[in-house]
């Protein structure tokens, strides 16, 4: 056979063929699938250690896309918390709470500025629920880790107390304890409810949609709880992949 008017033999073709694959198997496999989740593991090694807080403030669908867009946050999962129940469930969830855990980045935002996206994200004042859910699960707690989380959470639930004078804020302070996951199926809720967005980020598996710190925003953007600029942000930058039929969403 020849080849470039050379005599190229067949087993050297061979060998040519199967770089050649190997090659474009390579390609094909970085082109589907979506390591955000390897960069941001190395981004969080490399600065700081994460931090991690705990609140809850009503249903966790909702909390977890309230905190899932503020710049610093690395990761945030649905689960129980301030309970006893070993191994509480959503429909058995014993005397926990629904709640919210926060990985973030204490260089980007801290415990204070966390603090007061929890004050403004729900009404403190309303007795056995939040909005339309009525339950002991959606009350309202600070869990602190440490005494200068204490100082700060009450600190913050005394300003919000003077501030609302004749109502009694409900909120409760209590020492973290153990955060018990909820299930895969409550986990970035209101991204899951966008079947577009999620292709848009390459339908990750579970495991790495729980962990990305891309979902966490895009659960928020979806429940359209990231602040206004933030949102038009994610928009123009969905709107310009729609147009272009490319690239992937990584980042926002
Ligand atoms: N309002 C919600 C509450 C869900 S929650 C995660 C509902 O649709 O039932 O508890």
């Amino acid at each position: 056979m020849t080849f470039s008017g050379r005599h190229v033999s067949l087993p050297y073709l061979r060998i040519i063929y199967s770089v050649v694959l190997i090659i474009l198997t390579a390609e094909k496999a970085v082109s589907i699938r979506f390591p955000d989740q390897i960069s941001e593991n190395v981004k969080a090694s490399s600065n700081q250690p994460l931090k991690t807080a705990v609140f809850a403030l009503g249903s966790f669908w909702r909390s977890e896309a309230v905190f899932g867009c503020l710049d610093g946050v690395v990761r945030t999962t649905a689960g129980y918390a301030g309970g006893s129940k070993a191994n509480p469930e959503y429909r058995s969830w014993g005397d926990h709470a629904e709640s919210v855990q926060i990985e973030y980045n204490p260089r980007l935002i801290t415990f204070r500025q966390l603090l007061e996206v929890f004050w403004s994200s729900h009404d403190s004042r309303q007795v056995f629920g939040q909005g339309p859910d009525v339950g002991n699960q959606y009350r309202s707690i600070i869990f602190t880790n440490g005494t200068e989380e204490l100082r700060l959470a009450a600190v913050s639930k005394d300003r919000e107390q003077t501030a609302s004078k004749s109502s009694i804020v409900t909120t409760q302070i209590q020492q973290l304890g153990k955060f018990c996951p909820a299930e895969p199926e409550h986990q970035k809720f209101e991204l899951k409810r966008n079947p577009f967005l999620l292709q848009l980020m390459g339908n990750l598996p579970e495991d790495e949609l729980e962990k990305s710190t891309l979902a966490a925003k895009l659960n928020g953007f979806a429940a359209e709880l990231c602040p206004p600029k933030v949102q038009q942000q994610i928009n123009a930058r969905i709107e310009e992949i729609i147009r272009k039929g490319w690239p992937i969403l990584r980042e926002v």
